[in-house]
């Protein structure tokens, strides 16, 4: 029995020795000490000892075992740590492989133009409203006091989706749903898309974009017009900006004007952008008609307001030095990325 206790440990320890993986180890574990296990096997048979060489053979036995778990333990442990370097270097980081390079979007020129007027008036404490693009004709035109003969209603330059539903042509149709939701005071502006049914060329689009901005309240004058076309052209345009009313005629104001800038180029001596005139339209304006107060529920002898309209794809376009509309609206990222 000596023999045998001392062949299996022999073979045992070889065989452990040799294990390449924790899983070799284990199956050698069961193979050895597990419940069939070859020594399991062998101290089955200490039964059929005398009782002088029982206590020997245990003890012999008991010290095989041991020294075979001992070595088991030892050499789990040696893989353990060897499959972790392992692990290690095969997942080590190339810190000399060049990065990933992250490439940094833009806003288009008219976002940017639109955030650069949105922050300026966010900054004289009005809030930006916003509405739907397709409007009813009530909201388009009859509400803002433009008669049922007026050219601009007419099919040639409006797109109807039906008798009482359009493409808006302006946003002051959100001016509208505003005043008849909300108390004055009302300080808002209007920014987005407009339609209208124009052929494309270097200075027009059938789809542009406005802001419009409205004040209502009670005493609201044409001075406090004239105060805030000043400062927000003076924000936009630079500080020595000058303005000039002229005056027009808007359904839906009274009274109406057409306000220039001194050309934000020449500062005022004639350059291409002014066509040498030293001043660029870019607003209507005027006091809010009664007509349209009282289409809001509003009763104008208590209430007066302000209104202003504004085409931004020709600021965005003088601002970034582009001369062609089309530009704006092709989408070419080759093109849009200069700016
Ligand atoms: C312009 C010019 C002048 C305008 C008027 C209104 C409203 F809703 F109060 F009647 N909103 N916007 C207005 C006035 C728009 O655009 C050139």
């Amino acid at each position: 029995m000596k023999q045998k206790i001392e062949a299996i440990q022999e073979k045992a320890f070889g065989l452990i020795k040799e294990a390449a993986t924790l899983k070799d180890l284990e199956d050698l574990r069961v193979g050895i000490l597990g419940k069939k296990g070859d020594l399991t096997l062998v101290l089955r048979e200490m039964g059929k000892l005398s009782a002088e060489e029982r206590p020997l053979m245990g003890k012999l036995a008991n010290q095989a075992r041991n020294d075979i778990e001992n070595l088991l333990e030892e050499v789990a442990l040696n893989l353990k740590q060897k499959e972790k370097s392992d692990k290690i270097n095969r997942e080590v980081i190339d810190i000399t492989v060049p990065g990933k390079k992250f490439v940094l979007g833009k806003k288009h020129p008219i976002t940017q133009t639109t955030q650069k007027i949105e922050e300026i008036f966010l900054g004289l404490g009005y809030e930006i409203a916003e509405g739907p693009e397709i409007e009813t004709v009530y909201h388009n035109f009859d509400a803002l006091n433009a008669p049922e003969e007026h050219p601009s209603r007419d099919e040639q330059d409006t797109f109807y989706i039906n008798e009482k539903v359009c493409l808006r042509t302006q946003t002051s149709p959100v001016q509208i749903r505003v005043m008849h939701n909300q108390k004055p005071p009302i300080k808002i502006i209007c920014p987005g898309r407009v339609y209208r049914s124009d052929d494309v060329d270097a200075t027009h689009s059938p789809v542009f974009h406005q802001v419009e901005g409205l004040v209502v309240d009670k005493g609201v004058t044409m001075g406090d017009l004239v105060g805030t076309l000043k400062l927000v052209a003076k924000s936009l345009f630079g500080e020595k900006t000058e303005i000039r009313l002229r005056p027009h005629h808007f359904p839906f104001t009274e009274p109406s004007a057409e306000v220039d800038v001194t050309c934000w180029t020449c500062g005022g001596v004639g350059c291409k952008v002014c066509k040498n005139e030293c001043w660029v339209e870019i607003l209507g304006a005027g006091m809010v008609h009664p007509n349209v107060l009282r289409n809001c529920n509003l009763d104008p002898d208590i209430y007066s307001g302000f209104a202003f309209g504004m085409g931004i794809d020709r600021v965005a376009m003088s601002q970034s030095g582009i001369n062609d509309m089309r530009l704006l609206f092709e989408n070419d990222l080759r093109f849009l990325k200069q700016f």
